[in-house]
């Protein structure tokens, strides 16, 4: 059952889970920034946009929408080697439409993000380290989980 999401813990500390999915940057599961702002935003809208009946530019229902992953899929006929995605960074963008859940629990505490959301991803994986404000680690957010939770202290 869902339940109200308290902006001040489970909004951030989604957020922050969030960015932790794409990280570290170094690691095979990373999806770089230029490939959900380009090709993979590009790909997922040519695969759900017609979901809602009209092909249209716009993805009207991302839910109903089934990302089929072979066809960006690293290695596989046809599949161009600069757009694509190895199987870690599949499970990646997976992670990232799933909705949050407690690891003890398995208790809803937030959605995922919708497809078709990815040209919005930056302001969650854009960084390198996770910050209170998903993973930008800037002036941008209002730093609650650093300073509430931690105390000031960074991440890492
Ligand atoms: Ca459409």
């Amino acid at each position: 059952m869902a339940r109200d999401t308290d902006l001040l813990s489970d909004l951030n500390t989604f957020a922050t889970k969030l960015g932790s999915y794409n990280l570290p940057t170094n690691d095979p599961k990373h999806i770089p920034q230029a490939a959900y702002l380009g090709w993979y935003s590009e790909a997922v809208r040519a695969q759900c946009d017609p979901v809602d009946g009209t092909t249209d530019g716009i993805v009207a229902d991302p839910e109903a929408c089934t990302i089929d992953y072979t066809k960006f899929r690293c290695g596989n006929p046809g599949v161009p080697s600069n757009a694509c995605f190895t199987d870690p960074q599949i499970q990646t963008a997976k992670n990232i439409y799933s909705d949050y859940r407690d690891n003890a629990t398995g208790a809803f505490l937030n959605y995922g993000l919708s497809k078709s959301s990815e040209m919005q991803w930056s302001v969650l994986l854009g960084g390198d380290s996770p910050s209170d404000f998903g993973i930008v680690d800037s002036n941008m957010g209002m730093r609650s989980e650093r300073h509430l939770t931690l105390n000031g202290r960074r991440w890492f």
